[in-house]
């Protein structure tokens, strides 16, 4: 159905369309190019009419991470703007997460007028000069899956339907359309469109059935399969079809180190923990779901005989440059699909009695990995400074059914047993920093009845913009309890050195320099001096009652908390 609306500009039937197409939020930082926006957002307010809530968001980093964690939260794609090629260089870094996410987002800068005079919005400012490159979407172009310029008024329908299709069509990822000030600015008096739109995205693929059947003998006769998933939990509904598969097979899952989704019920008994690594050479079969780097060959591989199926929704990463892992056979697809159909096909296949025994063996093992966790988190439980391990038993006992959890780096998942799809959120494959405040703050907004615990090292904490995130959560009344786990360091950097060369001069001299974040500050005051409730925890009888105060500031008080708990500092 057609409808038409009066309108005053092209900006304003941008707005019009993005409320439309079910846009409900633009995230943005601005500057001049967000005059006719900020002129049509007026207009209609003063009309009541509908548009995507603003959202000011005092620095990029963590306005891009809004729309991340607001997106793999709801799957929805909401809009983002920044300030020309200045504010779009730095966003980059989230747009290169949410790509390797697969998390959609509507990626948007403002370009500097075109026009150096005679038109509506041309350039009037020393900066429009300076601000303009030769190809603005040229710095975000390889991670993106399609950018434009709006270029008139006539195409903006097409636009913005292509612009959201592109983004929420399998597999998802950010897509970048760039906006002239004049076009944005020019007048035009009605607005014609379709409603809904004409341009639907397309539907869950499925491989064909020749090629499940395959799949379904290989696993069915497997001796010893095992699963190995990164992200299958994208898909909150590939979780339950991906246990039905482990079922059927009874064959163990394990969870990538860096997996960034809840894949698999914590407590179930082919929960088989984290070092997949550690089972390679016993298996005959491996079945890999959503996980771009199932193992890491420079250390171990599986025995060369041993077959690899791999799904995914892009089951080559089409974006890698270069990724080598077998795939005897590879499906595509919805991996929520695939699986399902490998859980149907392989039932008709297996023999019980080998599944039987199969699960009894991994069950044993599902009970001792669990047992010596505990251990490991009691054993330190009263270690000081504080051991991360112990950070993470402490948060995971206060973890219910009403909890989400956003993890950048810290979090020790062996600690922790999530139970539902779509509970736990980690960084991106690609892991720029200053992810996690921000996806938290979107976490929440797209889930306010949750309560949303973002746990971030001290490092993640920096990189997140903490005045700007902080500025958000009260601004935007969006409470988040932030855990920073404090090491005074970044121990990644210090750990890939040891790692690399083991007695090398770095280990033998303990001359390690570029990983310490010595003198630390009192981040808990960052948090305070915007409305939050915040603590510095040293001692680890207290941290459970810190946790308790920071969570009731967070639930009863609906304000941030921030806990600044102080780790082991790793030394050289
Ligand atoms: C934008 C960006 N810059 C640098 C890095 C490299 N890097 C990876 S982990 C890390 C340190 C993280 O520190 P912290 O959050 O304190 O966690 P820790 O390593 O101490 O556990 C750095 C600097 C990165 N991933 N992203």
């Amino acid at each position: 159905m057609a409808k038409r609306i009066a309108i005053e500009s092209t900006a304003e039937a941008y707005l019009e369309l993005l409320a439309a197409r079910g846009v409900e939020y633009l995230f943005a930082n601005a500057g001049t190019d967000f005059a006719p926006i900020i002129e049509a957002y007026a207009k209609r307010g003063a009309q009541g009419q509908a548009l995507p809530r603003p959202i000011t968001v005092p620095h990029e980093v963590p306005a891009v991470a809004m729309a991340h964690g607001y997106a793999m939260v709801t799957r929805r794609a909401q809009a983002v703007m920044v300030h020309v090629i200045v504010g779009a260089a730095n966003a980059l870094g989230g747009v290169i997460n949410a790509a390797r996410a697969q998390v959609p987002i509507l990626f948007s800068a403002g370009r500097t007028p075109l026009s150096e005079g005679g038109v509506l919005g041309s350039r009037d400012r020393h900066i429009h000069w300076a601000q303009e490159s030769y190809d603005q979407a040229g710095m975000a172009r390889e991670f993106v899956k399609w950018d434009y310029e709006l270029r008139n008024f006539a195409q903006i329908e097409t636009v913005v339907d292509r612009a959201l299709a592109m983004a929420q069509a399998e597999p998802p990822g950010p897509v970048y359309l760039t906006l002239p000030r004049e076009v944005l600015a020019e007048r035009h008096e009605t607005f014609e469109y379709a409603e809904p739109s004409r341009l639907q995205r397309p539907g869950l693929l499925r491989p064909a059935p020749a090629d499940i059947d395959d799949a379904a003998q290989l696993l069915a006769g497997a001796r010893n399969p095992i699963i190995i998933t990164k992200a299958a939990g994208r898909d909150p509904l590939a979780v339950p079809a991906l246990v039905k598969l482990a079922e059927t097979l009874g064959a163990p899952v394990f969870q990538d180190p860096g997996h960034n989704y809840m894949n698999f019920p914590g407590n179930h008994p082919l929960h088989a923990g984290y070092d997949a690594a550690a089972h390679l050479e016993e298996a005959d079969v491996i079945l890999v779901v959503e996980a771009d780097a199932p193992w890491y060959p420079h250390i171990k591989s599986p025995r060369p005989e041993t077959r690899v199926i791999q799904v995914a929704s892009d089951p080559l990463f089409s974006g890698y440059p270069i990724r080598g892992f077998p795939s005897d056979l590879t499906l595509g697809g919805a991996p929520r699909l695939t699986l399902e159909a490998l859980a149907e096909a392989g039932a008709r296949l297996v023999d019980p009695r080998a599944v039987a025994e199969r699960r009894r063996l991994w069950e044993t093992e599902h009970k001792r990995l669990r047992q010596a966790w505990a251990a490991r988190a009691k054993a330190v439980s009263t270690d000081s400074p504080i051991d991360m391990a112990w950070v993470s038993r402490c948060i995971a006992d206060r973890i219910d059914e009403q909890t989400l959890v956003v993890n950048e780096y810290d979090l020790d998942t062996t600690q922790t047993s999530f139970q539902s799809p779509g509970t736990y959120f980690a960084a991106s494959p690609s892991s720029g920093l200053g992810w996690g405040l921000g996806a938290a703050l979107g976490a929440k907004l797209a889930a306010p009845d949750k309560t949303l615990i973002c746990c971030v090292g001290d490092g993640a904490y920096i990189f997140g913009s903490p005045t700007a995130a902080h500025w958000v959560s009260r601004a935007h009344d969006l409470p988040v309890l932030f855990v920073i786990f404090n090491n005074r360091a970044w121990n990644a950097v210090k750990r890939s050195v040891t790692s690399m060369v083991k007695d090398g001069w770095a280990a033998r001299t303990g001359n390690l320099v570029l990983y310490e974040l010595d003198p630390a500050p009192e981040y808990q005051m960052v948090c305070e001096a915007s409305g939050g409730y915040g603590e510095r925890v040293e001692d680890p009888a207290e941290l459970p009652r810190a946790l308790e105060r920071a969570l009731h500031a967070v639930k009863v008080e609906k304000r941030q908390a921030l806990l600044n708990v102080i780790c082991k500092k790793p030394t050289p």
